[in-house]
């Protein structure tokens, strides 16, 4: 009992986490289906079979219909944060819980639809007994085998472009892992950046988790978060992205080169607990070609681009004539700070 006290804080804090990042996903889904999935209703607690604690590792699956949800792990006779999710229309509907997919609890709950947050509901599960391994096929849903241990998760900071990009062009930093049949739910990454070389223009989860959001604070060198996956990702085999940062070279980027760090990445796998990391490449080194001023980028700063300048000059971000290749100084508006890069600059280039 003593020992799942601080799994019951873990679950608390995963919760506000699950709040905030399923009111995004939410959002950014509504409008996309007519009938919206609601808040999925999460369960945890502790795990009986035969009259003792179950023992580690065994799937804990929940039906609700036809539906079979992912499981959850058994660890240390407690199951975390399973989760039954559904439309308005499934309120009233059984949910039964399953054992290695194949014995069921002797209890069952009532589905009911929420649209909003609402708290883990506490539902100790007991069960007959613990199903003996059948290497033979039954009618019954697939399940999930076992997880074997895997190596560390390869972690690598990598650009989109390769090495260079030009002053004033757009460009993504990915951290990028390369899985092996890990199973993935959550993490944080930290990413720093020379503001006065790159404008960061927005931060995202990667394409390799197909269902994931990134929450994250912008300071001014530095962007930080949490992605997570509404569930565990199946296991994954495609080296790939967990984390998009989409950058922009400044115009009037101070220097040739510029640099990026991954600070203190954490992976998490399905049971929530953290993968050691293989860290192949933490810093990130880009060329940055210029010169400055180049409004045009035809590699020199001369009377076409003043032209460009004075084109647009007194218009600011949204003008129709507004020309952001000539905010030379990134503040939304050609003015004379956008000259000023430019008479500095000028002549420059080949
Ligand atoms: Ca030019
Ligand atoms: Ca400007």
């Amino acid at each position: 009992m003593v020992q799942i006290v601080p799994k019951r804080r873990v679950v608390v804090a995963f919760l506000a986490f699950v709040i905030l990042a399923s009111s995004l996903f939410l959002l950014a889904s509504a409008g996309a289906q007519s009938e919206l999935l609601g808040f999925p209703m999460i369960y945890a607690g502790q795990v009986t079979a035969g009259g003792t604690p179950a023992p580690d590792n065994l799937a804990i699956t929940a039906r609700m219909a036809d539906k079979e949800f992912p499981p959850v792990f058994t660890s240390n006779g407690v199951y975390p944060g399973l989760m039954v999710n559904g439309v308005s229309a499934d309120t009233g509907k059984k949910v039964t819980f399953w054992l290695q997919g194949v014995v069921k609890a002797d209890q069952e709950d009532t589905f009911t639809y929420r649209a909003g947050p609402r708290g883990v509901k506490d539902l100790n599960l007991t069960f007959t007994h613990v199903p003996a391994p059948t290497p033979t096929p039954t009618a019954t849903p697939t399940i999930t085998p076992t997880p074997l241990p895997l190596g560390p998760l390869q972690v690598r900071l990598q650009a989109s472009g390769g090495e260079s990009v030009r002053l004033g062009e757009e460009f993504t930093v990915e951290v990028a892992i390369a899985p092996e049949g890990h199973r993935v739910l959550r993490g944080e990454v930290a990413v720093t950046f020379d503001p006065r070389m790159v404008k960061l223009l927005g931060s995202a989860a990667g394409p390799l988790l197909p269902r994931a959001v990134f929450a994250a604070t912008v300071g001014e060198s530095v962007v930080q978060g949490a992605f997570f996956q509404v569930e565990p990702s199946p296991p994954l085999r495609d080296v790939g992205a967990l984390v998009v940062l989409r950058f922009k070279a400044r115009q009037d980027a101070a220097g040739t080169s510029t640099e990026f760090a991954l600070l203190q990445p954490s992976v998490l796998d399905h049971l929530s607990q953290p993968f050691p990391l293989h860290l192949q490449k933490v810093s990130l080194g880009l060329a940055l070609q210029g010169p400055p001023g180049d409004i045009n980028r035809d590699g020199r700063v001369n009377v076409v681009d003043i032209a460009y300048m004075g084109a647009a000059y007194g218009t600011r971000t949204g003008d129709s004539t507004y020309n952001g290749a000539a905010d030379l100084n990134e503040d939304g508006v050609i003015g004379p700070g956008d000259v000023a890069v430019l008479t500095t600059h000028y002549g420059k280039g080949t």
